[in-house]
């Protein structure tokens, strides 16, 4: 069910990602050899082939994010450019089906060599996503049948293999996943399912992996002298030169903890079978993306096989692994989780790619479940984790996601490993399609942003059908305000009932819900919520998250508000967190705060005392937009103002935190 975000925080938002962002990333795909890749291995060009073994996705991914902002956005430039780029893919893909340039151009004939470390499955899938993608925003099966010969390659070749036979970087199981949804063929869903349950079984991974290492390296080695031998031959080349990179902590027992995690095969999550996977472990981005497939799989198929791990899996990572901005990845050099409440602001990695796993998984198991947790856990990455990886102009970026920073953690227009740009934008294109699921019998509303709904059918209680529409005005994130207009409601019988819950997601950081319905009050008892009531090391619990379920004989013109009020909230992590005692972070609505050094000379951000109780709201119409701080006082009475986590480093090069110390109460 496919919204279309017409106005509002959201659209805004979509506007920049349509005009600026996708521009600017094809322009740095360019400049930086990406596309020139596929040029050189289609033998139309000769050439340095640029970039990481895993490059080809970042332009797939684009790919992605084009063909979806083309669904909204008619743009002739951004057209051609999808266009000639399919066009280019054609000629570089192999006659039968296999599209890898870092093998097509430095090591022809080989493949599926070291398949933990060197990502060719995650690049086919990335393109096997942008051929359904493609075809779903435009109709048009140009991608789409690059992407099949891709997927019966990978049918052909990898059917009947043993548990080494699975990548590294999980991702193509999302893919074969989405290509079974819209070809439905049924290869591709038993495929994407082997992968899955290959995962974890091979003896001996430790060692399997060093054997792929050492040919990674000697395969390295061989590339760095043939760019050499490149070089020389063209002294008037130039290769792309990057923007510097940014900073992070580095904790001194990096590269150990990096081979512990990697030998065990936990940084692949491939240290036990996916339905014995209950703790989060290794590379966040990879463990997102397996568990959003596995969840996947279960909605596609119905069998719910893994459903209780995965929910024993998700509540270890709210409860212990993730980071007050829903952040994931704790530990830089494995990009990846670290153990229980380890959670040090300033080494966080947080990968935005990584969040965006996170929202993934939490779309498959709101889907699955009906639980609003999944939701509020959704939005809460999106706004906070998620949403801080593209500045605002759409033109910069941020990869790594401290929560504190003294200082070298500044947006790029690019990066080496230029993962994140694309796949937020592909995200954000695709932002329409997380408001709404349907049951039978059933209408979620998962989350609250401005827009239509064109007409959907949808089965009602009783086996009778009906066709709606629906139009939602939201004023979040900043007030507390929703109305639904049901603008159509055509039961296909007429003559029967159309029995439909429409169901209402309460946020867990929202207060005093109250409803009307064309305009008169609605007494509603609100579920509780179920839980343990352990704290999350966080401080913050999508497990507070109801739905709250409005039964009607529906009439079209039907109109329903939804206000809760969204007081500035303290959060505290854990009392185990010892590194947290005595510090606080704010948040409101689903937005958390922080402090720059920019908005404060003078002060020191790490040691000043926040005076809670003199907190409030302020609207400001600076050149971060029209947005709501927070202002306050220190101890010391000097003035402070919080901005939104998602705005930071929006003013060039500063220091900022989410934790703040806080005084004793006043009296
Ligand atoms: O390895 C491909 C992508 O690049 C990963 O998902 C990111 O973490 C980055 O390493
Ligand atoms: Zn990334």
């Amino acid at each position: 069910m496919h919204a279309i975000l017409t106005r509002g925080f959201w659209h805004e938002r979509l506007e920049v990602n349509a005009h600026q962002a996708i521009h600017h990333q094809w322009e740095q795909l360019e400049a930086s050899g990406c596309i020139h890749n596929f040029r050189i291995a289609a033998g139309e060009a000769q050439g340095l082939r640029e970039g990481w073994f895993f490059a080809d996705s970042d332009a797939y991914k684009w790919l992605e994010a084009a063909a979806r902002i083309l669904q909204h956005h008619p743009d002739r430039l951004l057209e051609e450019r999808v266009d000639g780029f399919i066009a280019l893919l054609g000629r570089a893909q192999m006659p039968d089906g296999y599209l890898f340039t870092y093998n097509q151009i430095f090591f022809p004939g080989t493949r599926w060599k070291n398949l933990q470390i060197e990502h060719e499955l995650y690049c086919h899938g990335h393109l096997i996503e942008a051929g359904v993608s493609h075809f779903l925003a435009t109709g048009k099966t140009t991608l789409l049948e690059i992407a099949r010969r891709a997927a019966d390659r990978i049918v052909a070749d990898f059917r009947d293999k043993g548990p080494l036979y699975t990548p590294g970087h999980e991702e193509i199981e999302i893919a074969l996943l989405r290509l079974y949804e819209v070809t439905g063929e049924r290869a591709y869903l038993d495929m994407a399912q082997a992968f899955l349950e290959r995962r974890g079984r091979a003896p001996f991974f430790g060692l399997a992996l060093l054997w792929q290492n050492a040919s990674v390296n000697r395969r390295a080695r061989f590339v760095q002298k043939q760019r050499q031998a490149y070089l020389s031959a063209h002294p008037d080349a130039h290769p792309y030169v990057l923007p510097p990179g940014n900073a992070y902590k580095k904790p001194w027992n990096t590269t150990l903890r990096w081979y512990a995690n990697a030998l065990s095969g936990k940084y692949f999550q491939q240290h036990a079978p996916i339905e014995r996977q209950t703790v989060p472990v290794g590379h966040a981005v990879r463990f997102g993306y397996l568990h959003t497939a596995v969840a996947r799989w279960m909605r596609l198929t119905g069998d719910e096989r893994y459903l209780e791990t995965q929910e024993r899996l998700w509540e270890h990572m709210v409860l212990r692994r993730m980071y007050l901005t829903g952040g994931l990845g704790a530990v830089p050099g494995i990009e990846g989780f670290g153990r229980d409440d380890e959670l040090d602001p300033e080494a966080a990695y947080a990968e935005t790619c990584a969040a965006l796993a996170g929202m993934f998984w939490n779309w498959e198991l709101a889907q699955i479940t009906g639980n609003a947790r999944y939701s509020d856990l959704f939005e809460w990455q999106l706004y906070n984790a998620a949403s801080v990886g593209m500045g605002l102009d759409g033109t910069t970026y941020l990869y790594n996601n401290p929560l504190t920073c003294r200082g070298g953690v500044e947006r790029r227009p690019w990066y080496a490993v230029p993962c994140c740009p694309s796949n937020l934008s592909r995200t954000f294109a695709w932002l329409g399609e997380y408001l709404y699921a349907a049951r039978p019998g059933r209408l979620y509303v998962h989350q609250y942003m401005t827009g239509d709904l064109p007409t959907q059918e949808v089965a009602c209680a009783n086996g009778n059908r009906v066709r709606l529409s629906l139009q939602m005005d939201s004023q979040l994130p900043w007030h507390g305000h929703v109305v639904l207009r049901l603008r159509r409601w055509q039961p296909l019988d007429p003559d029967q009932p159309a029995p439909l819950e429409i169901l209402l997601r309460i946020p867990s950081w929202a207060e005093n819900p109250r409803f009307t319905l064309n305009g008169q009050p609605l007494f509603l008892s609100i579920p509780q919520p179920v839980h343990d009531g352990i704290a999350p090391a966080s401080g913050y619990d999508p497990r507070e998250a109801v739905f709250v379920a409005l039964s009607q004989p529906w009439a079209e013109g039907d109109t329903l508000e939804l206000r809760f009020d969204l007081p500035i909230r303290l959060r505290r992590a854990a009392p185990r967190l010892k590194d947290h005692r005595g510090r606080v972070a704010v948040s409101r609505g689903p937005l958390v705060y922080c402090a720059e050094s920019l908005d404060h000379p003078g002060l020191d951000l790490f040691h000043l005392r926040l005076d809670a109780d003199s907190l409030e709201p302020v609207w400001d119409d600076g050149i971060l937009g029209r947005i709501l701080l927070i202002q306050g006082r220190d101890a010391s009475g000097n003035r402070l103002t919080l901005i939104p986590y998602f705005l930071w480093g929006n003013r060039g090069p500063s220091a900022m935190t989410v934790w703040l110390k806080e005084a004793p109460p006043r009296g």
